[in-house]
């Protein structure tokens, strides 16, 4: 059998998944294309047979659909999550879940009434060979207790309107999964403080920001987030042990000599940066759709994750130790 997937939103990462359905995933084909855009959604399916676009995600699902892909911005996500719910439709919904803790609760209590696991949120760093190899050292404890985590988290640049809300929203929320996913914890507490800005940033976005991340048992990550770095994109996290250091980075694995340059060349975005774990994600989401047992980071991962946006936003503007408040967690997500 091959699951029907409908990609809803045809925007840079819809493009992607579609590429990435079409020409890598196994027992999965995209069938159908929804973007309100109606011509860039019948461009995105011209060269695959048996794909059709739709401009509402109603026409889609009335074609046949098993699963969809959504890769709307983050705003429209809850609008579109409530009825697929309902309808009893697994989703890959792209981070963040929803903007907000409040929207990203309903979806859960949404989930949780239809009594089974429906979303998986696209937090793709979980599926990278080198995040799941520093989670498996902490977990087994080698090198004693994790203490602290060091994230940099550079892009080259970022289109205009891009907002300090969004700095948060769309790319520190990377971190508080990672950070969630390395730990196996809640985090308690975040801090952000804004300091001196590049002038290459868009009018209104303090770009670098530092974020100071606090875990249930205490442990402090550090973040760097600079979305206007110009040098590449760049995702690379160090963790100190009691006993050791270790390192996941995204650099080249060969050194080259060069141009009278030596180095290890870094990806110019994430798409590159992550294939691989794109593709495992997906190919995972697809897996289990098919059998039919949920894996992968949840709704309440995303409800999570937006309640540290909700406290990192706050602390861009007070400057202090914002506390991140959860609700209880559903029986469905223990
Ligand atoms: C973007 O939406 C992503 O998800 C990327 O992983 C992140 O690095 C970037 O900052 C975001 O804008």
């Amino acid at each position: 059998t091959s699951l029907r997937v409908a990609v809803v939103g045809a925007g840079r990462m819809g493009a992607d998944h579609i590429e990435r359905l079409h020409t890598v995933t196994r027992r999965a084909e995209v069938t159908a294309v929804v973007d309100v855009d109606e011509a860039r959604a019948q461009a995105a399916v011209a060269h695959i047979d048996g794909a059709s676009a739709y401009t509402t995600i109603e026409d889609a699902l009335a074609a046949g659909v098993d699963a969809v892909i959504l890769a709307t911005p983050g705003f429209l996500h809850e609008e579109a999550l409530l009825p697929l719910i309902e309808r009893g439709i697994p989703v890959l919904c792209e981070k963040p879940l929803t903007p907000d803790p409040e929207s990203a609760l309903r979806v859960v209590e949404a989930e949780a009434a239809a009594g089974r696991r429906l979303i998986q949120v696209g937090f793709m760093r979980r599926y990278d060979a080198g995040y799941r190899a520093l989670r498996e050292l902490i977990a087994g404890g080698d090198q004693g207790e994790l203490l602290l985590l060091h994230h940099q988290h550079r892009n080259a640049d970022v289109p205009p309107g891009f907002t300090n809300q969004m700095i948060i929203h769309d790319s520190v929320v990377h971190e508080f999964d990672a950070v969630r996913f390395l730990t196996g914890e809640e985090i308690v507490s975040v801090q952000v403080r804004r300091g001196k800005s590049t002038s290459l940033a868009p009018e209104g976005l303090n770009d670098p920001q530092r974020v100071m991340i606090e875990t249930a048992s205490g442990v402090l990550a550090d973040v760097e987030i600079f979305v206007c770095a110009q040098l590449g994109y760049q995702v690379d996290t160090q963790a100190s042990f009691e006993r050791g250091v270790a390192s996941v980075s995204g650099a080249a694995a060969l050194e080259l000599t060069a141009d009278r340059t030596k180095g290890r060349p870094i990806d110019a975005s994430f798409e590159t940066r992550f294939k691989d774990a794109y593709d495992l994600e997906v190919q995972e989401w697809v897996d289990s759709v098919l059998t039919g047992e949920p894996a992968g980071p949840s709704a309440w991962d995303g409800y999570a994750t937006a309640a540290c946006c909700a406290a990192g936003v706050a602390s861009q503007e007070s400057g202090a130790i914002e506390p991140v408040q959860l609700a209880e967690r559903p029986a469905l997500y223990r």
